[in-house]
């Protein structure tokens, strides 16, 4: 058992429950209040007979309820590239998130391309470059600086005219209460549009796990800004937080698609909700 179960189970003690303490732990758990009230009501309703054992197995059954089996996966468009952007706040791991995805996908036997849309940190080109030639993956790059924009539509041209399946856009890391980065972020999606009106068809948004409550403002507000399709949250591994995969789902809305847990391009992997509930939360 993972993070925040085994943490409430030593905390539940066999005869009564301090429903107090356990809501404590859920909030803690970054479970979020609406969702921590469902669960303790549910409880409530079982009444005094309630052993540990059954209290987290309840705690798993309503959380199952907000997260599907299985988020959609993501499958090549045929006639023209599926384009994924990334986004996120600084420092989440989209970058990497990137990579990691190209290589799934790449795995999965799919021609991936990707784009370095991040003009605005000096090294960030380079980091996805280097990325791009370990997983050996074409990457379109722009110069320091360039309208990231620009960056993505010269790359869904080169995927166009290569046939290839997936193009994979990183861009820079963005404050999601300033609004010139996100109008930025608007700009990006609406030059991608121009070629294929469906574009860009994904919209993920990359959060990182341990910074709980501040992962929910930040899937409110890039939702907000430019309709997310899916989550990847990254920095799994050893951090016994997952719980913001749960209020994000149950207050937004938006399925998490796939989980980061480590920082090789190995370690990412596409969502499975029975695995979350068993072994991640
Ligand atoms: N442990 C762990 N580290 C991760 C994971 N994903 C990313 N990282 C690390 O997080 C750090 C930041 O990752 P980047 O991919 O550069 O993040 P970014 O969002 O692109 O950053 P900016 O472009 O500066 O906004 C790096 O040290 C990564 O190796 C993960 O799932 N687990
Ligand atoms: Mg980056």
């Amino acid at each position: 058992m993972a993070g925040l179960f085994k943490r409430i189970l030593q905390r539940l003690s066999r005869d009564h429950i301090d429903w107090d303490e356990l809501e404590e732990s859920l909030i803690l758990g970054d479970l979020g209040l609406p969702m921590t009230t469902q669960i303790i009501d549910r409880l409530r309703q079982r009444g005094r007979k309630l052993k540990p054992d059954d209290t987290i197995s309840i705690c798993r059954e309503e959380i199952r309820k907000i997260i599907p089996d299985s988020p959609p996966s993501l499958s090549p468009l045929g006639d023209r590239p599926k384009v994924i952007l990334i986004v996120g706040v600084n420092g989440t791991g989209k970058t990497t998130s990137a990579a990691k995805l190209a290589k799934l996908l790449k795995d999965s036997h799919h021609s991936v391309m990707l784009a370095a849309a991040d003009t605005f940190r000096a090294a960030a080109v380079e980091q996805l470059q280097i990325w791009a030639n370990r997983i050996d993956v074409p990457i379109v790059s722009g110069e320091d600086k360039v309208d990231p924009s620009s960056v993505c539509y010269d790359a869904q041209t080169a995927a166009t005219k290569a046939g290839t399946d997936f193009l994979i856009c990183d861009t820079a890391g963005r404050i999601h209460t300033r609004h010139n980065l996100m109008e930025e972020l608007k700009k990006i999606r609406r030059t991608l549009a121009k070629r294929d009106a469906g574009a860009p068809h994904e919209i993920l948004l990359v959060v990182d796990a341990t910074t709980g409550s501040n992962a929910l403002a930040q899937a409110r507000q890039f939702n907000e800004a430019t309709e997310l399709t899916g989550l990847i949250v990254t920095k799994l591994d050893g951090s016994g937080k997952g719980g913001v995969i749960v209020s994000i789902a149950h207050e937004i809305g938006i399925p998490t698609r796939f989980i980061g847990v480590g920082e090789s391009a190995r370690d990412f992997e596409a969502f499975d909700a029975g695995h979350y509930v068993e072994h991640i939360l």
